[in-house]
């Protein structure tokens, strides 16, 4: 057993921190619900679900972004930080929004994009117009290399290159992103005092916090290096020379003032920038979506495969986070899904015979850890991966482009097809299975992307009916760890690493041990009982998603197909 350090443990258990003993609901309200009979989602669709997100045990809500935006992104490309996009409502749906989850106890996270804005937004109108124009150092805008080529080789997320020309001034502007999203340029003061306001403006109309969009990539290296070859350049702008300073400024001009949730979206980071990003003496934020845990099936760091995951550097990268965070006092928000990855079912469980049980088994698995879990709209229905055959089905501009690329690359179309049906991040926005009527309930006119298909069985409606429900056991797994402080506080341990088939942890404190044990396999199996736990007899369960549950016996703890248990024992 590795000793802890003591102090790590005071830093988690202050009970005061309720940003540490949430749980909370992300909505991407494009695909949540319409209620106008639109193509896509609107305010007041979340505002009619309030009651079932509050009734499911979250309380808060994120939104990701519903401001003012051509929609090339989906909205992540902003071009008015202070306007609602009309296809979601206006300003008094989301006054009405704010108000109606606050008198149902919810909490409301917005989603902050400040590393880019649109390039329809009046600033960067502004800054194209001329090389003196007072905005023109709200972007960064670099001149050609000699040869007229862009100023540094690095590439867009998006595939292709990060810099283009603005013809009429000659010169390039930055882009990590989509060509629309021209990231702001965070060494101009003017610009972060411009943020810091906006931000504040938000806080006054009564948000409860943010959730902050690649927030570690706004410092970039002001060298603008060449990326080496192999390399896309995000060594020079990940986690970059002034993030802490900004973040801390940040901090200090719009959080510090009151009791606000921040969660920042790091892009490729590791755990050290992430303690520093989130002990409470930084100053910083609060906690931190990483995704090393959902690079496990991407062989060689390639995403654009439709290779299977690997369980043992599952268990590796989330045992790194779980451990180096608690030793350094930070702390993590907990996440299989978003708007942005393939449905945890279809990736690491089986969206076949056993989807009910396996999503159960992941939500136990992620649930049982240490930070601030977060639930994807669908993810406590179990729903799928969209399993969408043809490109026409297809709407993000990520697929969309990859599409262009790998078919260039000179993969097969079919090939190129089934990357995408693996990895699109459509495979999250397809609208949300309400009912099993027509386009799922999401819309009674004709839904901007099209539903997976099987919302005759995979809808809310039927599993708010079902004791039995994926639904429900989210409901027992957010009660449990409001009853057992250990779930939040206590130490956290991998047990039998090299298992094939089980991923199992203990988490230890306030003088007892939860064994969190999870077949992530379609066979049954088995794992040793840890002999420090002494005799198995004792161990009582606490959650299991199969009745009757595993027993630990002789030895062993016996789990059948896609089975998770959670036990207790007095140790
Ligand atoms: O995503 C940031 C990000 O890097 C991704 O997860 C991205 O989708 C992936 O790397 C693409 O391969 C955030 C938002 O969550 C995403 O929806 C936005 O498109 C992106 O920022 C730009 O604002």
């Amino acid at each position: 057993m590795g000793e802890h350090p003591a102090a790590a443990l005071d830093v988690l258990r202050d009970p005061a921190d309720w940003k540490r003993n949430t749980v909370v609901y992300q909505i991407y309200p494009r695909s949540f619900l319409s209620t106008d009979g639109g193509p896509t989602g609107d305010l007041a669709g979340v505002i009619a679900k309030l009651p079932y997100i509050a009734q499911l045990g979250c309380d808060a809500i994120w939104l990701t972004p519903v401001y003012a935006s051509p929609q090339r992104d989906n909205g992540y490309d902003i071009a008015d930080y202070h306007a609602i996009d009309p296809s979601f409502g206006t300003m008094e749906d989301m006054q009405r929004l704010l108000d109606e989850a606050h008198a149902l106890g919810l909490k409301v996270i917005m989603d902050m994009v400040v590393n880019h804005t649109s390039t329809d937004h009046a600033w960067f109108r502004a800054s194209r117009e001329s090389r003196d124009n007072p905005y023109r150092d709200f972007y960064v805008w670099r001149d050609p290399q000699a040869d007229g080529s862009a100023p540094t080789n690095w590439e867009s997320k998006f595939g292709g290159p990060a810099w283009s020309l603005d013809q009429a001034t000659g010169q390039y502007y930055l882009h990590l992103f989509d060509v629309t999203q021209a990231d702001l340029n965070w060494e101009h003061e003017p610009v972060r005092e411009a943020v810091y306001a906006m931000m504040n403006w938000w806080f006054d109309r009564g948000v409860d916090g943010f959730r902050l969009d690649v927030i570690n990539l706004i410092s970039k290296d002001q060298a603008f290096p060449q990326a080496p070859p192999g390399t896309d350049g995000r060594q020079f702008y990940t986690d970059g020379p002034r993030i802490h300073e900004f973040l801390n400024e940040m901090h200090e001009a719009v959080f510090a003032a009151g009791d606000r949730l921040t969660v920042g979206e790091m892009s490729s980071t590791d755990v050290e920038h992430c303690v520093r990003y989130t002990h409470p003496d930084s100053r910083e934020l609060d906690m931190t979506f990483s995704f090393h845990h959902l690079k496990v099936d991407y062989p060689g760091g390639e995403k654009w495969t439709a290779a299977p995951f690997d369980l043992l550097a599952l268990k590796d990268v989330m045992s790194h986070w779980q451990t180096g965070m608690q030793a350094g006092g930070g702390w993590n928000a907990l996440f299989w899904c978003n708007h942005d990855q393939p449905r945890a079912v279809s990736r690491f469980g089986d969206d076949g015979v056993h989807r009910v049980r396996s999503a159960k088994m992941l939500a136990t698995a992620l649930h049982g850890m240490a930070g601030t879990p977060y639930i994807y709209q669908g993810e406590e229905l179990g729903m799928t991966n969209a399993g969408f055959t043809g490109i026409e089905d297809y709407r993000d501009v990520e697929s969309l482009n990859m599409y262009r690329i790998l078919l260039a690359r000179g993969v097969p179309e079919p090939e190129v097809l089934e990357i995408l049906r693996a990895r699109s991040r459509d495979n999250a926005r397809t609208p949300m299975q309400w009912t099993s009527g027509r386009h799922a309930g999401f819309t009674s006119g004709t839904p901007w992307i099209d539903t997976c298909g099987n919302e005759a069985e995979i809808n809310a409606e039927a599993a708010v009916a079902d004791p039995d429900s994926v639904y429900w056991y989210y409901n027992r797994l957010i009660r449990l760890r409001r009853e057992t402080p250990v779930i939040t506080t206590g130490v956290y341990e991998l047990i039998d690493r090299e298992h094939p088939d089980v991923f199992a942890y203990l988490r230890r404190g306030e003088g007892e041990t939860l064994v969190v044990a999870c077949n992530f396999r379609g066979h049954p199996t088995s794992l040793a009982w840890p002999s420090e736990l002494g005799d198995e007899g004792t161990a009582e369960l606490l959650i299991g998603n199969l009745d009757p549950a595993a027993k630990p016996e002789g030895g062993a703890l016996q789990l059948a197909p896609y089975e998770a248990v959670v036990l207790r024992v007095p140790v």
